[in-house]
């Protein structure tokens, strides 16, 4: 089978979630880099025709184009030969479905679309920098880390004990956090995203994917 391309950033948390899939699946992958540091980018007709929305990632694979992280990893577990990234069980499967959902509604808008993009936008990107607001969303943000740490309680990953797509949505975003100045705070009693954290840092998918953000030799002193 033929090379998937991953259209996009490689400092983008949805970009990681397409290749932690990837990475996870053994599926071969290359990163085509588009939208790096500039948005408008996104906007032009070569990238539109693969993304209508003008956003990242897309995935190229042969004459398939999809684009959307969920829909790319669904694609790359169910296309691939290689581990399961979904659970076979009904209830778990509801679960990755039910985090992923939740993620995407609840959390991203304001841990990552609020805060962390505070942060971390590339200059000229439209950002919160109002201390007030910036305060609301670490109260929201430490609340929403509460109901990760109940949800992971028991289990290993977020629909069970074995990875799936719903941590790759998550493991981006929470990496980010984790480098803002103050975002050990948001973990700090919360053993069980702890215990996660170890359990997905230390993959080599998480390894293969930092984004060049937070690569060491890139960060301030
Ligand atoms: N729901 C989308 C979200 C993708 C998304 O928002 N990507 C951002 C980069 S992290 C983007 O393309 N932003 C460009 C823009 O807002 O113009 C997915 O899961 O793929």
């Amino acid at each position: 089978m033929s090379k998937i391309e991953i259209y996009g950033s490689p400092n983008s948390t949805f970009v990681r979630t397409t290749r932690l899939a990837c990475e996870e699946k053994g599926a071969p992958y290359e990163m085509m880099v588009v939208g790096e540091n500039t948005f408008p980018d996104l906007k032009k007709p070569e990238h539109l025709a693969r993304h209508p929305f003008g956003r990242i990632p897309a995935m190229q694979h042969g004459d398939v184009t999809i684009f959307e992280s969920l829909a790319i990893c669904r694609y790359v577990d169910e296309a691939f030969d290689g581990p399961a990234l979904q659970p076979a069980s009904a209830v778990e499967r509801a679960r990755m479905t039910q985090w992923t959902s939740a993620i995407n509604d609840y959390i991203v808008p304001t841990m990552l679309r609020g805060y962390v993009a505070a942060i971390f936008a590339p200059p000229g990107l439209d950002v919160e920098t109002d201390e007030e607001k910036l305060e609301s969303f670490r109260e929201t943000i430490r609340d929403h880390c509460r109901i990760l740490d109940e949800g992971l309680a028991g289990q290993t990953y977020l629909a069970g004990d074995s990875i799936s797509i719903a941590d790759f949505l998550l493991t981006p975003i929470l990496h980010y956090l984790g480098n803002t100045l103050d975002g050990h705070s948001f973990f700090e009693g919360r053993g069980n995203i702890s215990r996660w954290w170890e359990a997905v840092s230390t993959r080599p998918s998480f390894k293969n994917t930092i984004p060049p953000f937070l690569m060491k030799e890139n960060q301030a002193a």
